[in-house]
Formats: structure tokens, sequence, C-alpha cells
């Protein structure tokens, strides 16, 4: 099975990515920000407790995460691997990602991270906030607390992945292709 964490800050091109990936390699995509966003437009009281936090810019709390993601491997065992977008965002649901995917396969294979600076996040999540209809993408202070949050409470997952061998970084600025010719390229490297 192949289970790749697509990592970095908001803004940096996971969901696009993801998109690209899901097409060459026929793999489930999981996106904590697309289920938390599913919630919110079932109108489910996770949903509503998650809009909140959400629209500030915080993380939602996560046993909420480590749920919604333990109930989607249970529902997709015949899958030939995921890609986790977004998730993990704490080495809590880093270490819950491990034993969950361990139940089912050998673990994940590695980390993506794409690396990209304030500025250029700001600007793209701005761009996207003109029509995406996300509170958290409309208002630039915001974006600048997700980005923070992302310093204080994120980053460090990929120290994680550093210690087991899995991390790969890459620059998240360029074409699109390009960052995807070069993400595939890792990933041909680290096939199980
Ligand atoms: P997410 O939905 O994960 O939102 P994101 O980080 O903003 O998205 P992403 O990084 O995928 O956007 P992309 O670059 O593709 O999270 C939203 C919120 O949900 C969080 O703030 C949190 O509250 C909550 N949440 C989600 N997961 C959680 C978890 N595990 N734990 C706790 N809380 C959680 O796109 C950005 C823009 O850049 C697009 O417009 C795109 O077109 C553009 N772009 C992409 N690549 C580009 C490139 N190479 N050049 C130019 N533009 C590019």
């Amino acid at each position: 099975m192949l289970n790749i964490v697509l990592f970095g800050p908001p803004g940096a091109g996971k969901g696009t990515q993801s998109q690209n990936l899901i097409a060459r390699y026929n793999l489930v995509h999981l996106s904590t920000g697309d289920l938390l966003r599913s919630q919110i437009a079932q109108g489910t009281e996770l949903g509503l407790r998650a809009k909140r936090l959400m629209d500030e810019g915080l993380l939602v709390p996560d046993e909420v995460v480590i749920g919604m993601i333990e109930s989607q491997l249970a529902s997709n065992t015949q899958a030939n691997g995921f890609i986790f977008d977004g998730f993990p965002r704490t080495v809590a649901q880093a270490e819950a990602l491990d034993a969950l995917t361990q139940r089912y396969d050998t673990g994940i294979s590695c980390m993506i991270a794409l690396e990209v600076e304030e500025e250029e996040l700001v600007k793209r999540l701005l761009e996207r906030g003109k029509t995406s209809g996300r509170v958290d993408d409309q208002d630039e202070a915001k974006i600048r607390r997700r980005v923070t949050v992302y310093n204080t409470e994120t980053a460090q997952v990929a120290g994680y992945y550093a210690d087991q061998g899995k991390f790969h970084s890459l620059n998240g600025i360029g074409s699109i292709d390009s960052i995807f010719a070069h993400i595939s390229q890792i990933i041909d490297k680290n096939q199980p």
C-alpha cells in the first residue's frame, strides 16, 4: 500500500497537488479540511463546532479529526493507498495515524513537505478567497494566524517523520506541473 502524507502550511498547494496524485497513483484522497467542510455543509453538531474554530484559523481538536480519519480508513479497506492532505497537523495526530495505518498495512510510506514563504501563502489564499467562499481565506489577519498556528503547532510534525527517515521537502513555488513532477520523483523512489 502507498500511504503519502502531503504536508505544508496553509496555501502551500497540498489540495492542488492531491488532485494530480489521486489520478496518477490511484489513491484515495483524505483531506481533513474537506471532511470538516462537508460536516459543516450538512449542518451536523460536529460541523457547527468545527466551523467556529476554522473561521478563526484555529485547529479543530485532535479527537475529532482522528475519529474522521479512522472511519474513512475503515470504509476504504480495499484502497491501493491514501493521500493524507492536511493531516496530521499535530504530533498526537501523527502518532494516531501510525497506529491506524499499521492496523491495515505497514504505515506511512513517505511524507512530502511543500515549502512556501509566508507572503506567497497570504497572496495565494487571499486570491482563492475571492471565489472560494471560505471565510478563513478572506481576512489577512486570519490567514496570518493560520500560518502562525502552523509554525507553532504543526511544523514539528516534520521532525516526527524525519526521525523515521520518511521526511522529504521541496520548494512549493513554481508551476503546478513542475512541482508535481518533483513530488512524483520522490514517491517513485519511495514506493513500498
Ligand atoms: P485545509 O482545508 O487543509 O486548508 P489549507 O491548508 O488552506 O489548504 P491547502 O494548503 O490544501 O490549499 P492549496 O495549497 O491547495 O484546512 C482548513 C482548516 O481546517 C484549518 O485551518 C483547520 O481549522 C481545519 N483543519 C483541517 N485539518 C485539520 C487537522 N488535521 N487538525 C485540526 N484542524 C484541521 O491551495 C491554495 C491556493 O494556492 C489555491 O488557490 C491554489 O490554486 C493556489 N496554488 C497552489 N499551488 C500553486 C502554485 N504552485 N503556484 C501558485 N498558486 C498555487
